[in-house]
């Protein structure tokens, strides 16, 4: 969420959003907050143990190795006879082939992999035009217009022809069966829970519940269109009631019960509203409509024309130059209700707002993704950015019949899909910055849709199998005639070089859980909706199956001043998850970096692809780096240089900073291992593997210390207090101030034989991918 946009035409209302922690809820005699529930990011239990792979999603399929390849060649045959073989032949190549993945990792939850070649189903990304797909929408208008509607329900994003479609699809497509059944699976689940209660969460407001509600609703209503069992709309009814107040439990204030003080809370349960007027449109009473849709109107789309129109309610500022997930969000929420219900609603909300929100997206949401592709907020806002912006287009498609420019309005904005594959590490995401609330309907799915829109075919195949893609969205986002392997010929690295958020991604493998992964970055410190740290520097890094360089994340989003500003001074840079001493990166002088800072980047990669089988080792001379002048970032250091690069065929990491400081120096590395140390050694096991540390060449006096991941003594005091980082230790190494060059070299343990190279030192300006062969 963005305030500077607040501080020019919405002055008095950032005042008002600045202080919006419970108090200002009470203040309005909205609500008491309840207590908070405990957060995802702030408990880190520490296991001993390395974790089972517990989950088992589908029993692989194997011995598919020589059996017939799917062809492509016979796709150009002119007999339909031997079309319906080719495509035959794909289905039961696709169906012998099963789910790729064959659990899901219990601890990070990303997808295991068989060790295997094989040979029919590991092939080029495609989208095999002879296997069985998507007929084509029989609503095509020649001249689209964001009010003339498709004449049939739903509209949507699946429209009846897709629902009559996929019977046949699931039955040819090992995907889309597994996730049907996990649909049912979960709709049984929620089906058998109260009505979701109303819970207010000071300054995230309603959000969590909002969104529980329209998972349930999406959940209930493929249900409902694929059983036509009227169960599920009664128990939708149910849902919608109670979130309209109408329940026996109550929600919210009388006067605006969907929050519209927090209007992502509006935004998300006017989606599920218009999910489920469109959804189940041709079984609800009369009565029921015209009650979904006074509901509707009044927290809804009412509240949607005030933030747009009435320069005297501040609700409505993330349509003023917000180039951010808030953005995406509002506009889909209220974008998806007026496609519901335009035609019956009579009072002209809906037909107003559609004259809104497909500009405001098209002008701010579409340009939260930088020129490289990076999400500007972070890469978990990224979640919530991606899935409104997703939603709103493929409902305009479906309901309307064009996109107004939401794929291509920004030209780059088909990059976000590499961004966020480059962006998942070995265990879990680079997940710099502000994680965001609990995500729920935010999924990764976006992919899913990116990938046909943008003939990217790996971005779906890389989707498929993680753990949040049973979603009813991807029974029709999916593109069944996907075939291939997503990392068949996909490279290993990959620099994101603009300005503001500079980062790389280098991995040894994509598909062992055990592979080596490093995730570096600069960029500027301003510019991303208030949700980054000043992190300039800061790296991760996997190895082993676990984290050994990891991310705080979140501070807890109700501290006074945690969004204030990101100026020199806002309190937000007081919390020590937000600091720079927080992250894994130099401090010097104990201070914040400068929240100006303009760095440079610079980076190499070998441009090494995986091949065809997921066993993979790299070439001996394989590698990546990436280098930065971080100088700009730092008060009282004429230079400050850092470099990242893999060595020995990705087996080893070398971290390289040159600093000439005025002020005490600092490195400092995050970690939940345990550390013992040696002088300049420090040796650090977690979940019952090892990694090795060692400074090479050591400067006078540079020896590894430890301590926990706390403030210094000599900082201020921020307004709350710090949330506690159990398990955390910071790996230190201190030195006066003066002219080093620092080498710190990573050896994972991998017991597999690897002998360790001690590589040369060189300049960070010489740097260059042979600059380390021995
Ligand atoms: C979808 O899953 C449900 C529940 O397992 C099952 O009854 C139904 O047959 C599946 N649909 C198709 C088309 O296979
Ligand atoms: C839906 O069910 C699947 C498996 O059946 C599970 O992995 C997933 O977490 C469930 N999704 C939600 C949102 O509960
Ligand atoms: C549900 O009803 C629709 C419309 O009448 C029909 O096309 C479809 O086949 C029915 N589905 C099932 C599973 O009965
Ligand atoms: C809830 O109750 C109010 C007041 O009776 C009514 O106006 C509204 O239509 C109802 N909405 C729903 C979804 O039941
Ligand atoms: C604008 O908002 C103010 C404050 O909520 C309200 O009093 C006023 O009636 C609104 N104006 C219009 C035209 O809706
Ligand atoms: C510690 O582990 C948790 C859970 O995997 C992770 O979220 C966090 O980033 C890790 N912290 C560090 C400092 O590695
Ligand atoms: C930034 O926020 C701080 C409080 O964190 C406040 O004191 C300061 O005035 C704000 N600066 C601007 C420019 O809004
Ligand atoms: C890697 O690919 C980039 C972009 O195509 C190219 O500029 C560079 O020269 C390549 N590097 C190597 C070592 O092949
Ligand atoms: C460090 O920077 C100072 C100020 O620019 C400069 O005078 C000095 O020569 C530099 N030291 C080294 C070793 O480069
Ligand atoms: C770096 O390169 C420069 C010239 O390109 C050379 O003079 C210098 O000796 C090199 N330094 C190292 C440490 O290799
Ligand atoms: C160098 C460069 O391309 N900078 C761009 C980085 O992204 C921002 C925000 O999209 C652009 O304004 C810059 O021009």
């Amino acid at each position: 969420m963005s305030y500077d946009a607040l501080q020019s035409t919405h002055q008095q209302s950032h005042q008002v959003y600045q202080n919006d922690n419970p108090s200002f809820y009470q203040s309005t005699g909205y609500i008491t907050p309840a207590p908070k529930p405990a957060r995802r990011t702030s408990n880190w239990i520490k296991i001993g143990i390395p974790v089972a792979v517990i989950v088992i999603v589908a029993a692989v399929v194997g011995g598919v190795v020589g059996s017939r390849k799917s062809s492509s060649s016979s796709s150009g045959s002119t007999s339909s006879a031997n079309g319906a073989a080719a495509a035959a032949s794909v289905s039961s190549a696709k169906l012998a082939a099963g789910i790729f993945a064959t659990a899901t990792n219990s601890e990070y939850m990303i997808p295991i992999y068989p060790s295997a070649t094989n040979t029919a189903a590991y092939t080029t990304p495609t989208f095999n035009a002879a296997a069985a797909g998507w007929p084509a929408d029989p609503f095509a208008p020649a001249t689209p217009s964001v009010l003339s509607v498709r004449p049939d329900r739903p509209r949507l994003i699946a429209p009846a022809y897709k629902w009559a479609a996929l019977p046949a699809l699931i039955e040819s497509d090992p995907y889309l069966s597994l996730w049907n059944t996990s649909i049912f699976n979960n709709a049984s689940q929620y089906d058998a829970l109260p009505p979701v209660p109303y819970f207010m969460d000071g300054d995230s407001g309603i959000l969590d519940v909002a969104r529980q509600v329209k998972q349930r609703v999406k959940a209930f209503g493929y249900v409902y269109r694929m059983t036509n069992n009227t169960h599920w709309v009664d128990r939708t009814w149910e849902e919608l009631q109670n979130a309209a107040g109408n329940g026996t439990t109550g929600w919210g204030p009388d006067e605006d019960r969907w929050n519209s003080a927090h209007f992502l809370d509006t935004a998300e349960l006017s989606a599920a509203y218009g999910i489920a007027y469109d959804w189940m449109y041709d079984i609800w009473t009369p009565t029921q409509k015209s009650q979904i849709m006074s509901t509707l109107i009044l927290y809804g789309l009412g509240p949607g024309v005030q933030a747009y129109t009435n320069t005297s309610v501040f609700t409505g500022w993330w349509a003023n130059n917000i180039e951010g997930n808030w953005n995406c969000v509002c506009n889909n929420g209220l974008t998806m209700a007026s496609l519901a219900i335009l035609g019956d609603d009579t009072t002209g909300s809906a037909s107003q707002l559609l004259g809104l929100t497909v500009k405001n997206a098209n002008e701010n949401c579409v340009f939260a993704v930088s020129p490289d592709g990076t999400w500007s907020e972070t890469a978990d806002y990224w979640y919530f950015g991606s899935t409104g912006h997703a939603e709103m287009a493929s409902s305009l498609v479906s309901a309307t019949g064009s996109d107004y420019g939401l794929f291509t309005t920004n030209p780059d904005l088909w990059k976000a899909g590499l961004f966020h594959m480059y962006g998942q590490g070995a265990t879990s995401l680079f997940g710099w910055g502000d994680n965001g609330p609990n995500k729920y309907t935010a999924t990764a799915n976006s992919l899913m849709l990116y990938a046909t829109q943008y003939n990217q075919p790996q971005y779906a195949l890389f989707q498929r199998d993680q753990h949040d893609s049973a979603d009813p969205w991807n029974m029709f986002w999916y593109n069944p005639q996907l075939t291939g392997a997503f990392w068949d010929g996909l490279a290993l690295d990959l620099a994101f070089d603009n300005s503001t958020d500079q980062w790389m991604s280098m991995r040894s493998s994509w598909t062992d859980p055990n592979a080596l992964f490093v995730g570096i970055k600069a960029g500027t410190l301003q510019g991303h909706q208030t949700h980054n740290d000043l992190d300039v520097g800061d790296f991760v890094l996997d190895a082993l199956g676990t984290r050994w360089a990891g991310e705080l994340g979140d501070g807890d989003y109700l501290s006074p001043d945690y969004f204030s500003n990101d100026t020199q001074g806002s309190a937000r840079w007081m919390y020590y998850r937000k600091m720079t001493e927080g992250q894994n990166t130099i401090l010097i002088g104990a201070t914040n970096q400068d929240v100006t800072a303009h760095p440079t980047m610079n980076s190499g990669t070998s441009n090494t692809t995986q091949g065809a089988s997921t066993v993979f080792t790299p070439d001996s001379d394989s590698t990546a780096f990436f280098t930065t002048d971080m100088t700009s970032a730092y008060f009282n250091a004429p230079s400050v240089k850092r470099g990242i690069r893999l060595l020995n065929g990705r087996k080893q990491v070398l971290l390289q900073d040159e600093i000439n400081s005025s002020a005490a120096v600092m490195w400092r590395m995050h970690t939940n291992a345990t550390v013992t140390i040696s002088g300049a050694s420090a040796t650090l096991t977690l979940d019952g593997k090892t990694m090795d540390v060692s400074i090479l060449n050591a400067p006078d006096g540079a020896t590894f210390s430890q301590s926990e991941a706390q403030r210094l003594s000599t900082d201020v005091t921020p307004p709350a207090p710090d949330q506690p980082n159990p398990g955390v230790t910071v790996l230190i190494i201190s030195l006066p101030a003066g002219t080093y060059n620092l080498q710190v070299l990573f050896n994972p343990q991998w017991n597999d034989g690897t002998t360790f190279v001690t590589p040369p030192s060189v300049d960070l300006d010489n740097w260059t991918l042979r600059s380390h062969d021995s």
